[in-house]
């Protein structure tokens, strides 16, 4: 048959990729057309994201995936990180940068609300109450930026934010929405009753629609500019959690898996979301999957710290460090200090959220000040802190997952990937690396191949890739016990 190419869109907080996906029929294939840095600009304090220089890059992107594909591209599909969003006034105008949730507005915006209010945001929505959610942010705004609050009428999350600009279209879908916390996750649709116990306005979310369906045409404006054919923009869960999940390459039963970026999400996949107790305790959300399905999982610190250490030594030292060397020098930290000594830490401590040198937060959190013993102890405690949540969760959905699939660009970490075999005794099965714009890339596929559904997806996409296995090796109790002791209250 004739081969559909594809074009997704993964924008993280660190890069910009535009990838091109082949589907012969029974596999997809993917090719990286452009990456680009991203990251964002710090004025008077506040963290912000160029989202033009965004969309521009991802138009330069789409013009060279359209020449790659020989010319005829049949749609493209955007997934970007959460949470984050851009605001419109009376007159469509965008009103200025988007915030990165690194601010301190989303822990002001929390702290207006007391505790019964709180687990009520979670009874209904049943995310949970991290100060970085957008509802936080915008509550935040409300309060320390005002005139900006007052002319806002519209909000795009930054997915949706990217779709209307290519294609005019105002609409969101259930992943991406999902991590504002003013969706009923139960119902997969906005709930004004969210709005109300937060104390924010109404009316300003875009309508949801469902995954396979076109989001909008490219705007003639844009395709006569970039001199391509107009194309569809699919709805595809364009959270990057969500897409990533899409990959995991599991086809029977229940399965755990990591999500590792600069994030590490941890979880696994529901057919409706579960809202108790337990789970408010344990800090779980039920984010949006795929097609109706729900993520549980937990939100976890991920390479980013390591990310911002190894960016830190490079501006110290004046050189490039290899990841090779990064692990190269925690391990040889690690053999000297033994398990009974390697600095543990808690990666969600909220000190490396966002500070001025993750190095010195870390030191002044461990109390070590050794660089080499630190990076030991990084991999160390997210390692821990893997195996822990797995078993928050397993206790949770009272299912035991026989392997973890780690996902996503982190699962390049041969050394993390053996340490969390290690530590929570179950095979570590790492792959695809490509999973955001796999899953961006393949559920696109629903829009052109009738019946297709999540299940079909998974199976083609797990048809086409190669995941590595570890097996646990060296049992790591005492770290372990060291961990839990150290975060126990
Ligand atoms: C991962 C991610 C997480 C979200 C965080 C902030 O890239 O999308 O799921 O919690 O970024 O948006």
């Amino acid at each position: 048959g004739k081969e559909i190419h594809c074009v997704g869109f993964d924008c993280g907080n660190s890069s910009i990729r535009t990838v091109l996906g082949h589907f012969d029929g029974t596999n997809i294939e993917v090719e990286l057309i452009q990456q680009v840095p991203n990251g964002t600009v710090r004025v008077e304090g506040y963290d912000y994201w160029d989202i033009l220089h965004i969309f521009s890059q991802m138009q330069q992107g789409l013009k060279q995936a359209v020449a790659a594909a020989g010319g005829t591209v049949a749609s493209a599909g955007i997934s970007t990180w959460g949470i984050d969003f851009g605001l419109f006034g009376p007159s469509g105008q965008l009103l200025g940068n988007p915030l990165c949730y690194r601010n301190e507005l989303g822990g002001l915006g929390l702290g207006t609300l007391g505790e019964e209010s709180r687990k009520k945001m979670f009874e209904q929505s049943g995310i949970q109450n991290h100060p970085m959610n957008s509802v936080y942010q915008f509550v935040g705004i409300r309060d320390h930026l005002p005139e900006y609050y007052r002319l806002a009428e519209k909000m795009m999350l930054t997915p949706d934010l990217l779709n209307f600009l290519f294609t005019g279209s105002f609409n969101t879908e259930t992943s991406i929405a999902s991590t504002t916390q003013l969706m009923n996750m139960r119902s997969g649709r906005f709930d004004d009753s969210l709005f109300d116990i937060a104390g924010i306005k109404k009316g300003i979310m875009p309508p949801v629609v469902d995954h396979g369906t076109v989001r909008g045409m490219l705007r003639q404006d844009i395709a006569d500019y970039l001199d391509i054919a107009p194309l569809p923009f699919v709805a595809v869960p364009s959270h990057d959690t969500a897409a990533a999940v899409v990959t995991v390459p599991s086809l029977e039963g229940p399965f755990a898996f990591i999500s590792s970026g600069t994030w590490s999400l941890i979880g696994t996949e529901l057919s409706a979301p579960l809202i108790n107790d337990e789970v408010y305790n344990c800090e779980l959300a039920n984010e949006g999957g795929a097609c109706g399905t729900i993520t549980l999982l937990k939100n976890s610190a991920g390479m980013h710290i390591l990310q911002n250490v190894k960016n830190e030594l490079e501006m110290r030292e004046n050189r490039r460090f290899a990841w090779d060397e990064v692990v190269d020098l925690s391990l040889k930290a690690a053999a000297f200090l033994g398990d009974e000594k390697i600095p543990l830490f808690d990666p969600n401590h909220p000190s490396l959220y966002n500070p001025d040198s993750m190095i010195q937060a870390l030191q002044l959190l461990t109390g070590e000040k050794k660089l080499d013993n630190i990076l030991a102890g990084i991999y160390a405690s997210l390692a821990c802190n893997y195996g822990a949540a797995i078993c928050d969760i397993e206790k949770i959905t009272g299912t035991e997952y026989p392997v973890i699939h780690i996902i996503g660009g982190g699962c390049r970490n041969d050394h993390l990937n053996q340490m969390t075999a290690d530590i929570s005794g179950k095979p570590v099965v790492a792959g695809p690396v490509e999973a955001t714009s796999l899953g961006t890339i393949a559920v696109q596929l629903m829009h052109h191949v009738p019946g297709l559904g999540l299940t079909d997806i998974r199976k083609i996409v797990s048809d086409s890739v190669q995941p590595l296995r570890f097996e646990p090796k060296v049992g790591r109790d005492r770290l372990y016990q060291r961990y839990e002791e150290l975060l126990k209250p």
